[in-house]
């Protein structure tokens, strides 16, 4: 039998099953999060999303302790931008848009300092680190090949920011039959009202495209994952 704890969650328990669980850290990095950075050279509160980091290091740390599968993802581009879109390169105000030079290196540039991911969660050897052009986790990126040859069936989702890549990576792998638990201190949003209404439109209709439950709830569910016999 698969060792299967059920995480009290909403809109009911979610089973995190070993071996086929998976925790995902969506876009965690320096040009988000910082201050000076890209997202707050946008007008946007960095502190919403850089509260995030504690719980998520603490969760971080279950997960490698409980030998669950862990993949960071990051949003960028290649340095000659042939990977963006025009539409999305010509958004935002002129001097401030993909691939300008920026307080961390140019942003959104793969390679550069402010496209990799913060220290505290920095990913360890064996970690998987998927580099995505767009919102979305699975569009145009090997993540589907890597759950899939692993056996993952059951994701924990984290990072930033709740309503855009969150939510769609969520949205993605949902439709892909993929079971999506999204813990809500470990995501964040620069605005309160788009985190508070994000993590309810997830469970909402009996949860439409996933569970919500916090970091507390996961933690033990994590280590005790780690004393079942297998
Ligand atoms: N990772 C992610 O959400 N990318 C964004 O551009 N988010 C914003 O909220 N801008």
């Amino acid at each position: 039998m698969t060792p299967r704890i059920d995480v009290p969650a909403e809109p009911s328990p979610f089973p995190i099953v070993a071996g086929k669980t998976a925790l995902i850290l969506i876009d965690m990095q320096r040009d988000f999060l910082l201050p000076g950075g890209f997202g707050e050279s946008l007008g946007n509160d960095v502190s919403q999303l850089l509260k995030v980091v504690p719980p998520l290091a603490t969760l971080l740390a279950a997960a490698r302790a409980a030998g669950v599968m862990v993949v960071h993802t990051r949003e960028g581009h290649q340095p000659d931008l042939s990977d963006c879109p025009p539409a999305k390169l010509s958004r935002g105000a002129p001097s401030k848009r993909i691939g300008d030079p920026g307080r961390y290196g140019r942003i959104l540039i793969r390679g550069e300092y402010g496209h990799d991911i913060v220290d505290e969660l920095a990913p360890i050897d064996g970690e998987i680190v998927i580099d995505k052009p767009g919102k979305g986790a699975f569009y145009a990126t090997e993540l589907s090949t890597v759950l899939t040859e692993a056996g993952i069936t059951q994701l924990l989702i984290t990072g930033v920011t709740t309503e855009v890549c969150v939510h769609t990576t969520t949205r993605e792998a949902n439709d892909r039959g993929y079971e999506c638990l999204v813990v809500s201190d470990c995501v964040g949003s620069y605005f309160p009202e788009f985190q508070r209404i994000g993590l309810e439109m997830v469970k909402a209709q009996g949860g439409i495209f996933g569970w919500v439950a916090a970091s507390a709830a996961v933690i033990p569910a994590l280590s005790h994952l780690t004393t079942i016999p297998t």
